[in-house]
């Protein structure tokens, strides 16, 4: 053809072609004829790194230019997954890349599946930190992420004989084409030392942090395209490094295999993610994780704004900050440090400035979550931070003392240091009095916080306190997971949803029409069909695809009740079973996630999971009945695989335990029907779909409240309910583990000595009765299809561009930049 090829950044599939074929020869020595999968997925992603590039560079020119107000989200982790189909479908170039890997002989299937996720995160919180990247870059935030590029991401989970194996994931082994590093943006972030007085010219008192050791902070930047608007935003990772001056002192000493060894000490903060979630450990790496990112994240975003503003008095004007929970709190004595030490303002004017910049948000409000540093481990390895946590307490409780008079009992309760055996420090407390705003993550979590443990501070601060619901990016959960489902809807009421996610309310009409409705049922038989394909493959299973598709995927957790659905996996069985001929709804259910490697108990549920399932999938008369699965190594992927193909949603924590819940709402985006309690964002979920439209059972807060005040005792439930009991004692008495019979006794125990903290035996038989409904209205393919409809179509509220609206209009103070210019 005569048409003329742009290589780099052409949008046509020709060029495009060029493009791979010379990122195969120019940037990876090879040709189309010796390259492997891997080196062509290579190419392509580097080819698509091209079409960023330009778009990438002007927008951050844009925002020096215009002064625009920066969001900095710093998060401990960013659960992005992969990221090829995320920014075709941005670049709305998903076709072209599809036509190029096919005329160069390849499936894009298949490229796009060599990708590793890049699982720099545990769960809820990570998802929700990238999540939020992908609508601040669709509404034009200059939102940054900020994090840790760990060697290690979250561990991969491998099941031997039922049980959960831990293996590293080791996935930089071929580097990542996403991640640009950059020489020319590294910081030192020094460690230990101690903090010495002196007098400056002026006659004031002020302090130096001496004597410290260092490591430096090394960019790593991965672009984060808006959805076709052209804007590109940027998640910076750091990655730990030795100074330069460690080998030449070691040099003279002649000791250079010994300075060399020590390199890796110093990489050792960026090497491994904390898999614990929701579980507070107090190690000393961890601190040094969290000071490391805290760091170097304002050393960077103060020489950014001093390279376009002269007075740091302004910064809360031209920068807001976000702490993801706790982690990063140590941005409160980090940043008064700086303003007082290095920039020379008094206590007065940094205080000002560090509160009005920073925000944080709370994620749980279980006790043994809350992270609480040992002065000791603080004393040795950040001296000067502790010495200014001091002040600050000793102001805020001279504040507390105007506030409420002498009541010692609350000013206790409300110390940011804990005195004790141990003294800590009380991180959510230090980000409560050190910025000026503080977010729950649902409606019912933040009533909690205000009711229960941040009750002191709520009443001292009520202005402080504000609620953001949770929300997911449609891009992915919908249009990159369910196509078919995205291509329904856009040729029903056009595209507009990928951005206004709430006019899905639009579908509402269509629950009369039939035709429509045969498309939507088809596209979720054809979903489970794909994923029945999947598991096949991957795990070797058959799938049931005329059954329930009944699914529950998260972190494995005792408030999260796998164990509530696992044994009403075992009634079921045990109901098939006494009535071989009794009609049955056809179940599969299907299991996912990752216990922490040290919680022995969630460890347990894994294996009980697992002997479960395989007594119901070994016996013949379950067969086109009964089905149960636990499928290993959950993750963003095998999510994107498995909610498109849902039929029911289980959200079953007790009540009050949830802060959110993100999944919920993937769910029933994808047209899953709900069995839940009311926790978290159930509650409003609910509320959008309406109370025919999600099958809500078990004890409110309030009823939870309640039962344990008047004097709880499992012993009755369990006596109560014969099913239940009859699945207690298999599971105490071996009946699923015939050759170790007492190896769940301490899940039995728990459960009747330990009087079920949980509540499962208190929910369990409402939530047996809301299975009964589920199966009942199964049977009734119509009315079910309109359920789920009305779940996809009444969900809109979800949409994380709602939730990053609210952040900017009422945290952040940026709501004019909203969509400025775009649309
Ligand atoms: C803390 C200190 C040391 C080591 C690890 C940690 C740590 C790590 C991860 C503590 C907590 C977490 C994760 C918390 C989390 O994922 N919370 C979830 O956040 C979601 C997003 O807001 C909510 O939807 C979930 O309800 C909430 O459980």
């Amino acid at each position: 053809t005569s048409k003329k090829l742009n290589v780099k950044t052409g949008m046509d599939t020709e060029s495009i072609k060029a493009d791979i074929l010379s990122h195969l020869r120019y940037s990876l020595a090879t040709d189309i004829e010796t390259a492997n999968k891997k080196e062509f997925y290579k190419s392509v992603v580097l080819s698509v790194m091209d079409r960023l590039h330009d778009s990438w560079l002007n927008t951050q020119k844009e925002y020096r230019e215009k002064k625009t107000k920066k969001i900095y989200y710093i998060s401990m982790e960013f659960l992005i997954g992969r990221l090829l189909d995320n920014a075709l479908v941005n670049l709305n170039l998903e076709q072209e890349f599809r036509d190029a890997c096919k005329d160069l002989g390849y499936d894009y299937e298949e490229i796009r599946d060599i990708e590793n996720d890049a699982a720099l995160g545990n769960g809820g919180l990570g998802r929700l930190a990238a999540c939020f990247l992908d609508s601040m870059a669709t509404l034009g935030l200059a939102g940054f992420g900020y994090g840790i590029k760990y060697d290690y991401g979250i561990f991969k989970q491998k099941i031997h004989d039922g049980y959960q194996i831990e293996r590293p994931d080791d996935w930089l082994r071929f580097g990542t084409p996403w991640a640009t590093t950059r020489p020319s943006v590294m910081y030192p972030v020094r460690f230990y030392g101690r903090s010495v007085p002196y007098t400056d010219e002026d006659g004031h008192l002020r302090f130096k942090w001496e004597n410290t050791q260092h490591v430096y902070a090394l960019a790593n930047d991965i672009p984060m395209p808006g959805f076709r608007n052209g804007v590109v935003n940027n998640l910076r990772l750091w990655k730990a490094t030795s100074p330069k001056s460690l080998d030449l002192t070691s040099f003279n000493q002649g000791e250079y295999i010994n300075a060399v060894r020590d390199i890796e000490l110093h990489e050792n903060i960026s090497r491994v993610l904390y898999p614990n979630d929701k579980i507070f450990v107090g190690q000393e790496l961890r601190l040094k994780q969290e000071y490391f990112l805290v760091s170097s994240t304002l050393q960077d975003i103060l020489r950014e704004y001093k390279q376009q503003h002269d007075d740091l008095r302004d910064l809360p004007k031209y920068v807001a900050i976000q702490c993801n929970d706790t982690h990063p709190n140590l941005a409160v004595p980090d940043l008064m440090r700086i303003l007082m030490d290095e920039e020379g303002f008094d206590w007065e004017t940094s205080w000002d400035i560090t509160v009005k910049t920073l925000s944080y948000t709370n994620h749980t409000v279980l006790p043994e979550a809350l992270e609480k540093w040992p002065v000791s481990m603080l004393r040795n390895l950040l001296p000067r931070h502790l010495q200014i946590i001091y002040e600050i307490n000793k102001r805020f409780i001279n504040k507390v003392h105007e506030h409420f008079g002498d009541d010692v009992n609350r000013v206790r309760r409300m110390s940011i240091i804990s005195e004790g055996e141990q003294p800590s420090v009380q991180m959510a407390n230090l980000g409560i009095v050190g910025t000026h705003k503080v977010n729950g993550v649902a409606a019912l979590h933040t009533d909690l916080i205000k009711k229960t443990i941040f009750r002191d501070f709520f009443e001292m601060y009520p202005e402080r306190f504000t609620n953001k619901t949770n929300g997911i990016t449609p891009r992915r959960w919908l249009k990159q997971c369910n196509k078919p489902l995205a291509d329904l809807i856009t040729s029903e009421i056009g595209d507009s949803w990928i951005t206004h996610l709430s006019d899905l309310r639009k579908l509402d009409d269509k629950v009369n029409d039939k035709k429509f409705m045969k498309k939507y049922s088809d596209i979720k038989q054809q979903n489970k069909e794909r994923l029945a394909a999947y598991v096949k493959e991957n795990y070797g299973f058959e799938l049931n695809t005329k059954a329930i598709f009944d699914i529950q995927i998260k972190r494995i957790h005792e408030y999260k009740r796998q164990l509530m659905l696992a044994i009403y996996a075992a009634a079921q069985y045990n109901y098939i079973k006494a009535n071989p001929d009794a009609p049955v709804v056809p179940r599969t259910i299907i299991f996912a996630g990752k216990a922490a490697p040290g919680y022995a108990m969630a460890k347990m549920f894994i294996k009980l999971i697992n002997s479960i399932s395989d007594k119901i999938n070994n016996d013949p008369d379950m067969e086109g009945k009964l089905q149960c699965f636990f499928l290993d190594n959950y993750s963003v992927t095998l999510a994107e695989q498995l909610i498109p193909a849902a039929d029911v949603s289980e959200q079953i924590s007790t009540a009050g335990m949830e802060a959110s819940g993100t999944g919920n709402m993937k769910f029933a985006l994808n047209g899953a029907v709900t069995i839940g309690t009311l926790d978290g964002a159930n509650v409003e979920i609910k509320e959008e779909v309406g109370d025919e439209n999600i099958i809500i059972f078990g004890l409110t807060v309030e009823g939870v409240e309640e039962l344990r005040r008047s004097g709880y005792s499992s012993w009755e439930y369990y006596n109560a309910d014969k099913a239940l009991k009859q699945v207690i004692d298999q599971i105490r008495d071996g009946f699923f583990e015939p050759d170790h019979p007492s190896l769940f006794h301490t899940i039995t125990n728990s459960l009747l000595d330990g009087n079920d903290y949980f509540l499962v035996l208190a929910d369990y038989p409402a939530y047996a009765e809301a299975q009964k409904e589920v199966d009942a209205l199964y049977s009734k393919p119509d009315e079910w299809f309109k359920v789920a409809l009305y779940n996809t179509a009444r969900v809109g509220k979800f949409s994380s561009d709602r939730t990053i609206s609210d952040y900017a209009t009422d945290i952040w103070g940026c709501e004019d930049q909203l969509n400025k210019g775009r649309e």
